[in-house]
């Protein structure tokens, strides 16, 4: 009898681990089911309160990933082997999971919030009628400068990067479209070209802008900039705007010839397990006051316009960070360039990395 109740006690234990391990390797590689919500997010993307509220209110667990790039997160959505509930893809990642058949088909009757978010924000060319996709955070790329450590003006223009003054003092978000985007913008080509010798002549000017890039990054980039470890930083808006939270004395410029407005919207992965709890999820973000506090909370700019109402003057009314529609529209929005033309952007923008070493 001892033994039978020796033998149950270590067949229990061993099932009982077994089913701990496979929890924990699911939620580490993107797997949801039952009551959880599998998010994957970009760093540095959201309130953590508002997720515990979600939690709470829901009673749905969620599992949160995070990446740091667009093509991070579509190579791991492409591989498989994940089921992620939400991801937050920028625009022209969003044209080409759809055109990969990665996404569903959003049901606008089950987002009643939705109706919060401004027109202007909706029905947008990567996403007619946002089929697939939900506001979440918008944004321009450009250059944060600390105005004490420049030894000349404050930068307007693109080329104010290859002052010889700069010396090892830029700082580089992450970024192949990014990159290779202001390197197109200075030579005063559009950030959505594809002709091989414009990229090449962006590419060799990038090469000698080496000597003054400091290092390229990916989110610490906010706490260098507000540590003053750099001059000069080409970031996103909303970086750019917690990092002058943190140190008053920075400011942000989108350069005249142009730059990036970029758009991230939620989606569903077609992989997805839990799609009401997706929807939920996606109405309690879109909730004014939700929206609202995650704005203030990470620094990028709302869609919501009820939330926008909610923050406090100094934000809404910050044009570096909301620019008004007359100045967007001279700005450029990625375009899906296509599997094979990204792909040659990622590569030149690694080669530029690679050039640094
Ligand atoms: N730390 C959050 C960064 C999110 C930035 N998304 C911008 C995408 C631009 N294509």
């Amino acid at each position: 009898m001892r033994q039978l109740v020796q033998m149950f006690a270590a067949v229990f234990i061993v099932a009982f681990g077994l089913m701990y391990a496979t929890s924990l390797l699911n939620s580490s590689q993107g797997y949801s089911g039952g009551n959880t919500l599998t998010i994957y997010n970009w760093g540095d993307y959201i309130d953590p309160d508002l997720l515990a509220e979600f939690e709470e209110e829901s009673g749905v667990k969620v599992i949160y990933q995070t990446f740091d790039s667009n093509e991070a997160m579509m190579t791991k959505i492409e591989q498989g082997g994940t089921t992620f509930d939400i991801s937050v893809p920028s625009e022209y990642a969003i044209s080409k999971m759809k055109e990969e058949n990665l996404l569903l088909p959003i049901d606008h009757s089950k987002l009643p919030n939705l109706k919060h978010i401004d027109e202007r924000f909706m029905n947008l060319s990567f996403d007619p009628d946002n089929e697939y996709s939900v506001p979440y955070f918008w944004g321009t790329v450009g250059i944060v400068y600390n105005p004490d450590l420049l030894e000349g003006e404050a930068p307007t223009s693109w080329n104010d990067l290859w002052d010889p003054s700069l010396r090892n003092n830029i700082l580089l978000v992450d970024g192949a479209r990014e990159v290779i985007g202001f390197g197109l913008n200075s030579l005063r080509y559009s950030l959505n070209d594809t002709n091989e010798d414009h990229l090449q002549e962006a590419k060799r000017k990038l090469d000698a802008l080496t000597p003054n890039v400091k290092a390229i990054v990916g989110d610490e980039i906010k706490m260098l900039l507000a540590n003053e470890e750099a001059a000069v930083g080409v970031v996103w808006s909303g970086d750019a705007s917690e990092i002058m939270t943190e140190n008053e004395k920075l400011d942000y410029v989108v350069p005249e010839e142009g730059s990036n407005l970029w758009f991230d919207n939620m989606v569903i992965p077609k992989t997805a397990r839990n799609i009401e709890g997706a929807y939920a999820f996606m109405n309690f973000m879109l909730e004014p006051e939700h929206a609202a506090r995650n704005a203030e909370y990470v620094g990028y700019s709302t869609p919501n316009k009820e939330a926008l109402a909610l923050l406090p003057e100094d934000i809404s009314g910050d044009t570096r960070f909301y620019p008004s529609p007359e100045l967007t529209e001279k700005l450029e929005v990625y375009d899906n360039l296509g599997k094979k033309m990204l792909a040659h952007y990622n590569e030149l923008f690694l080669e530029f990395k690679m050039h640094r070493k």
